[in-house]
């Protein structure tokens, strides 16, 4: 008995000893002191034995087990700080690696050309104001003077949402629903994207941007457009920059006029740039119709004012020199990384 005893020991730890996980730990556990364990099934026996005898041998089967048991946690302890090293090890930080600075992204652009005009503008007291995408008919056309029947609003330009709403081509419906909502004096620009049912090329796409601005207050004249424009464009294209207005039609404004700056690449003797013109046309604007301030609550007896309008992307491909506007839109990072 007592060598059966000494037997159960070695035999439990020499397999402790080579248990590397918790798994096999508590695998010799039940084997050796599990209820249907080898030290259960050895005190089974103790009844054979006689008296005298179980006291002693019932000492050595008590000690065995704490023994056994001693071992296990000792092995516990081993193991799982054996572990928790291996861990340690494997998720080490060496923080004196270089390390993989992050690419940074950065505008976009036209959204360097649209902050720029923004600033100008906010320079020179104009305040921003924005509207939705998707416009009443009303506010898109019929308040600016565009009627149903009137060819600016041909299907072939415009998307329609239903028969009164469509996606705005322009963004002077922003700038009637602030006169609708504001006494003058008021200085606003109304930047943002329009839709037109374009098909793209080279110099065309169905989305495009542009920044539109609006003075109205008593005694507002075209000395004053002339004026306002003439610093804006020589802040965006440089002091020495010569304007000229030309007559144009606008249903909006009356009389209109398109504005054309001396060429930025030659300084207007003529060039591919400018096509040999010495000038490249930038904005339209004109004098507001008395029609559309009466449209708007406003008396064009009292008040009058001048309006404006700039594309964007044809800003940015002059300042930038791109000649095809749907990189703009293709998001190709060859193209956007240099700017
Ligand atoms: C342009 C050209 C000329 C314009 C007119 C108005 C409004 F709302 F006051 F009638 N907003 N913008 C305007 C005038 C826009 O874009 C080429």
């Amino acid at each position: 008995m007592k060598d059966k005893l000494e037997q159960i020991r070695a035999a439990a730890l020499g397999v402790l000893e080579k248990a590397t996980d918790m798994d096999a730990l508590e695998e010799a556990r039940i084997k050796f002191l599990g209820k249907k364990g080898e030290m259960t099934a050895a005190m089974k026996e103790m009844r054979n034995l006689a008296a005298e005898d179980r006291p002693k041998i019932g000492a050595l089967a008590n000690e065995v087990r704490s023994s056994i048991e001693k071992h296990i946690e000792e092995r516990k302890a081993e193991l799982t700080a054996k572990m928790q090293n291996a861990r340690l090890k494997a998720e080490v930080v060496d923080v004196t690696m270089p390390g993989n600075a992050p690419k940074l992204g950065k505008l976009h652009p036209l959204t360097k050309v649209m902050n720029t005009l923004k600033e100008t503008f906010i320079g020179m007291g104009f305040e921003i104001a924005e509207g939705p995408e998707v416009e009443k008919d009303y506010y898109n056309f019929e308040a600016l003077n565009i009627p149903k029947n009137h060819p600016a609003r041909d299907t072939q330009d415009t998307f329609y949402i239903d028969e009164n709403t469509v996606l705005r081509t322009q963004t002077s419906p922003i700038q009637v629903r602030v006169m609708e909502k504001q006494k003058p004096p008021i200085r606003v620009i109304a930047p943002g994207r329009v839709y037109r049912s374009d098909t793209v090329d080279a110099t065309h796409s169905p989305v495009f941007h542009q920044i539109e601005g609006l003075v109205v207050d008593k005694g507002v004249t075209m000395a004053d457009l002339k004026g306002t424009l003439e610093v804006f464009l020589k802040e965006l294209y440089g002091e020495k920059t010569r304007v000229r207005f030309r007559p144009h039609h606008f249903p909006f404004t009356e009389p209109s006029a398109e504005a054309d700056v001396s060429c930025f690449a030659c300084g207007g003797k003529g060039c591919p740039v400018c096509k040999g013109e010495g000038w490249i046309e930038v904005l339209g604007c004109g004098m507001v119709h008395p029609r559309v301030l009466a449209n708007c609550g406003i008396d064009p007896e009292v008040y009058s004012g001048f309006a404006f309008g700039i594309g964007l992307e044809r800003i940015a491909m002059g300042k930038y020199d791109i000649n095809d506007l749907r990189l703009f839109f293709e998001n190709d990072l060859r193209f956007l990384d240099q700017f």
